[in-house]
Order: C-alpha cells, then sequence, then structure tokens
C-alpha cells in the first residue's frame, strides 16, 4: 500500500484561507486532478485539485479550518490505481523544478497548455476608456471587454450576472464564460453602474469583445481607477502569486510536483447580485441540473451553496409530485392534507362523481384561463313589470316565468351581436373558432352536484319556449336524467344565483368556453334619474372572460349591450 500526502500547494501566497467545502470523503476513489476542497481566502476561492488518483484513506482538514502552502489535506492510497504515467511525468517536472521558484512557474504554465488545460491566466476584465472620457471627469464611461481567458477560440456567455442600472462593486462577477473545459467567471475591474449590456446570453466572445458599458466614480484619472490589477505569474521575488480574480477549472491543471500542486485558480465566490454565495463548479453542475441557484439554500459557511445542497434540492423536487414539471414552469404547490380529527369528530364522505369531475374542470379552466371579471346592473323594473303581466297566461299555459328565460333570450342577441365572446381558442391559441350557432349552457344545482345542460339554438327560441325548456332542463339534472349530448356544445354558460341569493360572483369560466354570465338576486334599489331618487329594480350581472380572447372593450361592450337589452326589453323584440 502506498500512501501518499496531498498537501495544500503555492496558492498565490494566501496565508490561512479556509476550508469552505469538501469534496471528496474517505473511501472515494479520485481521479488524477480531481477537486479535493474549496480554499477561500479573503480575496478568491480555490478548487484544490489531487495531484495523484487513489482512494482517500483519511482527511487531515475539516471544513473551517485555517490552511497555508503546506498544510496535509488528505492521505490517498496510491497503490490501487493506474496513474503512473501521468505521475512519472509529473515528478519529471518536480524533477526539473530545482532550480528556481521562477523556473517552477513557467514549467507548470507550460504543462497546462501541453496538457491541454486551459491556462490559468488573469481574467481580469479589460477596460477601454471610452474616447469621450476626459482625465478630469470624475464620471467616466468604461467598455469593459473579454480579458485573456487562456484560449484562442470562442467561449460561450452562459450567464450575464448583472443588469441595466445595477451598481456593481469592483470584483463583482460581471458574466460567466464557458468553454468545452472551463468556466469562468469575469470581474469587474472597478466599481459603478452598468449603463449598457454589450452581448447576450449565448453568444460566442473573444478576447476583446466589448462586453459591457460602465460608469465609473470619483476618478479624475479614469485609467488608473480600472486598469487591471497586473497579475503576473511570478512577483518580483520570483514567487507565484495568486492572481486577482480567477478561472474556474473543472479540468484541474496537472501537478508541477508530487507533493505540491499548483493549485488551479477558481473563480471568486461572488455575489451575482442576489446574494449568491457559489462557486463556478457548483454554478455549472446547476445550469447542467437546470436549478435556479437562488432556490437552493447554501448549507457551507456563511451561507455558501455547495454541491450537496444542489443534490439534495434536485431529490427533493424530484420526489415531490408537485413539482415534477419543472421544465414546463408549472410549479403548483400541494396544499398538505391535514387530519382534521386532531381538533374534534370528523366523518368522511365519498364525493359523487360529477362533484369530482366539477373540481377536476373547474381547477384546469382557474389554472389554464386568464380570468376577469367584470360587473354591472341591469334596470329590470320593466322587465319585471311585464314580467308580472304575463303570470295568468303562464298560469294558463301551466308555465311559470322567472327572470332566467329573458336573461336567456337577451344573452343569445348580445352573443350573436358580439360573437368573439362565444368562440373558441385552437391549435395552441392560435386560431379563434367562430360558431354560426347559439346553445347556451345554463348551470343547475342539484343534490349531486352542479351540472350544465345546453339549451340548443337559444336564440330561435321565444321566452315561452325558453322557460319550458329550462324548466324540463333543470327537472332531469336534478333526477340525473339527462343524457350526455345534452351536456355538450354550448358556446357560453349563464349561472343564475339569483334564486339563492348574493349581490355578486365571479364564476369560472366553463372551458373551452371563452365566457360565462353570472346573475345575482335582483334587489329594488334607489336610483338617482336626474331630479329624485327612483326604486327601481336592479340586477346585478357579472361577466367573467378568458382574456386571452376577449379584452375589456369587447366585454364592456357585450355585457352593456346585455344590461340595454334587459333594461328595455322591448328591443328584444327588434332584435
Ligand atoms: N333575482 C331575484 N329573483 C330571482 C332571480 C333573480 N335574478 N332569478 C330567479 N328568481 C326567482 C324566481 O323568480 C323565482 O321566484 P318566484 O317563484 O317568486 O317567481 C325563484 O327565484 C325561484 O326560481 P327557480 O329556481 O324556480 O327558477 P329559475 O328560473 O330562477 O332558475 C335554475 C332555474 C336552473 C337556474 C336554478 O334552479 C338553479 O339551479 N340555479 C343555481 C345555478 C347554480 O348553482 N349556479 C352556480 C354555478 S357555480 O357554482
Amino acid at each position: 500500500m502506498t500512501h501518499q500526502t496531498i498537501v495544500v500547494p503555492d496558492i498565490g501566497g494566501a496565508e490561512g484561507a479556509e476550508v469552505v467545502e469538501l469534496l471528496v470523503a474517505v473511501g472515494d476513489a479520485i481521479e488524477l486532478e480531481q477537486s479535493l476542497i474549496v480554499l477561500e481566502s479573503d480575496k478568491a476561492s480555490m478548487e484544490i485539485p489531487a495531484s495523484h488518483a487513489g482512494v482517500v484513506v483519511e482527511l487531515k482538514m475539516a471544513v473551517g479550518d485555517q490552511l497555508s502552502e503546506g498544510d496535509a489535506i488528505l492521505t490517498l492510497d496510491t497503490s490501487a490505481t493506474d496513474s503512473g504515467d501521468v505521475q512519472a511525468s509529473n515528478e519529471e517536472i518536480a524533477s526539473e523544478k530545482t532550480t528556481s521558484a521562477s523556473t517552477d512557474v513557467e514549467n507548470a504554465s507550460s504543462q497546462r497548455v501541453e496538457a491541454g488545460v486551459e491556462e490559468s491566466s488573469p481574467i481580469t476584465a479589460s477596460p477601454i476608456t471610452a474616447p469621450e472620457a476626459s482625465a478630469n471627469q470624475t464620471v467616466s464611461e468604461q467598455i469593459v471587454e473579454v480579458p485573456d481567458i487562456g484560449t484562442d477560440g470562442d467561449v460561450e456567455v452562459v450567464e450575464l450576472c448583472v443588469s441595466v442600472g445595477d451598481l456593481i462593486h469592483e470584483g463583482d462577477s460581471l458574466v460567466v464564460l464557458e468553454s468545452d473545459k472551463a468556466s469562468m467567471e469575469v470581474p469587474s475591474p472597478a466599481a459603478g453602474e452598468v449603463l449598457e449590456l454589450l452581448i447576450a446570453e449565448g453568444a460566442s466572445v473573444a478576447q476583446g469583445v466589448a462586453l459591457l458599458k460602465l460608469s465609473v466614480k470619483g476618478t479624475s484619472s479614469p485609467a488608473p481607477a480600472i486598469t487591471p490589477v497586473a497579475n503576473p505569474d511570478v512577483d518580483s521575488a520570483g514567487t507565484a502569486v495568486k492572481p486577482p480574480l480567477s478561472l474556474a477549472v473543472t479540468e484541474p491543471a496537472p501537478v508541477v510536483s508530487t507533493s505540491v500542486t499548483s493549485a488551479a485558480p477558481t473563480s471568486l465566490a461572488s455575489s451575482d447580485g442576489s446574494d449568491l454565495y457559489v462557486g463556478p463548479a457548483v454554478r455549472k453542475l446547476a445550469r447542467e441540473f437546470g436549478v435556479d441557484l437562488k432556490a437552493v439554500k447554501g448549507s457551507g459557511p456563511k451561507g455558501r451553496i455547495v454541491k450537496e445542497d444542489l443534490h439534495t434540492y434536485v431529490s427533493l423536487r424530484l420526489a415531490d409530485p408537485s413539482t415534477r414539471a419543472v421544465s414546463t414552469g408549472s410549479r403548483i404547490p400541494e396544499v398538505a392534507e391535514i387530519d382534521f380529527s386532531k381538533f374534534g369528530p370528523v366523518r368522511h364522505e365519498e364525493r359523487s362523481r360529477i362533484d369530482k369531475v366539477t373540481a377536476s374542470n373547474m381547477s384546469k379552466s382557474w389554472l389554464n384561463v386568464p380570468h376577469v371579471t367584470q360587473f354591472d346592473d341591469a334596470d329590470i323594473t320593466d322587465l319585471e313589470a311585464f314580467r308580472g303581466s304575463l303570470k295568468a297566461e303562464a298560469e294558463r299555459r301551466g308555465s311559470k316565468l322567472s327572470p332566467v328565460p329573458f336573461i336567456i333570450k337577451a344573452l343569445a342577441v348580445a352573443l350573436n351581436a358580439n360573437p368573439k365572446l362565444k368562440s373558441s381558442l385552437a391549435e395552441q391559441g392560435d386560431v379563434l373558432v367562430y360558431k354560426d350557432y347559439c346553445h347556451i349552457g345554463m348551470a343547475v344545482d342539484t343534490p349531486n352536484g352542479l351540472v350544465v345542460p345546453v339549451i340548443r339554438d337559444a336564440d330561435k327560441k321565444s321566452v315561452w319556449a325558453l322557460s319550458d325548456e329550462i324548466r324540463e332542463l333543470a327537472a332531469r339534472a336534478k333526477d340525473k336524467k339527462l343524457k350526455p349530448d345534452e351536456m355538450q356544445g354550448a358556446v357560453f354558460t349563464v349561472s343564475s344565483l339569483g334564486n339563492i341569493g348574493g349581490r355578486g360572483f365571479t364564476p369560472i369560466v366553463n372551458t373551452p368556453e371563452v365566457g360565462i354570465l353570472g346573475v345575482s338576486k335582483a334587489s329594488t334599489q334607489p336610483v338617482w334619474d336626474g331630479s329624485a331618487f327612483q326604486p327601481r329594480i336592479m340586477l346585478p350581472v357579472s361577466l367573467s372572460y378568458d382574456h386571452r380572447v376577449v379584452n375589456g372593450g369587447d366585454a364592456g361592450r357585450f355585457l352593456s349591450y346585455l344590461v340595454t337589452l334587459l333594461s328595455d326589453i322591448r328591443q328584444l323584440a327588434m332584435s
């Protein structure tokens, strides 16, 4: 068994960087260059890659520990792995690394390039002073460009971290770029306000492409305030220094010694404008899962979102039946069931089939149809007087006239005059189906639940005929004698609660219809006639409609016309 202790590599001189995340556990078989831990200094977070492949036999630190270069991270059993070639080449590099520290760094850099891993070059965004900015201005405009990203090819803009108008600090992430090997957060070279975004998500960009325009305040000479911090690989003493910002290398750079890795610089764990505290590897994973990180609760130090948080979040979402349709965006949380017997005696009763079907239809309509409801009152004083005058005639006919057949007659006329109110959507909403018939559904309250028989060709029937049909359909509905085809084909529904009571309500559209009229209880109200209050019988009506089809103007015209017809039933004779 060969044990190898992995220690903290040169992390740019940072002392006491905190372990904020463990990415492996005892027993894990890890690959060469797999990220082991995330360290965070006051300036950057860094994922430390494995210098060897092997099996983790012991962790030598814990989350929260403060580590510096040379501190032990973990012990690996490397005997079971077959990474000799890679190790040999690393050891070769290490043996070449005996001359000077600056040579080490040069070797490390060249090895990264040879290994096809993107160079951990500094990626401080490059600002260009706009030509119009004068050296004495206290506010200047800067174009921030894609910096040197260590690759010649284009990379994709996978995330815009700021919006126009955002006030940002120096170092805040502006965009996330992603190549096939790495993701990179480009931090702002200066504090200021985002004036204009010059690229969009999904764009392919290369070094020098303009990302955004920034307004930078408080400098009499713009350049010094926003010139990128110099980011040499070595300082004047020849020691490797940490880049001022970072490259989120998902495939870490190869090691340069058997015991000391060259820390692959990672992106700053930065705020993205919504106080997210999350490293680039987790961001990338979240993008792959399609998870909005704002919904994930971080369990790491200072609320950092770690990989486990993402896994937990995804597992919970998958296990939750109400949220399975994540990709469709229809995330309707379920109402939790409660054991009411905790509070007192209860009894359970199976709901009728009609009740269950109605519940399902109502939910579908409520969730799919953007509802709007408009209210009005019809002055039915004259209608009621007329209806009263027909009482004897009704008795003679063996009938009984309620306001409902008048309402349905007026409704049929108003619908024919406003055909959109009796249309339906088709072909995913791209087409409107106009109907040249006028079958009206009528909600009937029965002991078994709500049913909606349909009065066919209501526009062609007299008030007497409508009255008889309403009474006959309502009676058969209550006796469960309606046939299925008698409850189909309506273009519009009326729901009259006038015999029950209420001042108004918002009925739910009976899809695929696009409108429904609610009728409430008529009552005598004082109505101002211009010189005095007059007692008038006012009928409250409410029109709910599918706002995808019917706009306020359509609905207003329709309802006004209906109210006019009911207020002056002589007009019914003219239509
Ligand atoms: N204002 C005041 N009184 C009204 C009225 C109104 N808008 N509408 C009806 N009335 C009166 C009638 O005139 C009748 O009184 P009289 O006997 O003194 O004349 C009384 O109410 C009873 O009428 P009715 O119920 O016999 O007949 P109707 O024509 O008014 O209604 C029907 C028929 C089928 C619509 C009704 O029985 C019914 O089931 N309504 C409930 C519909 C419903 O549940 N809608 C809710 C759906 S959403 O949950």
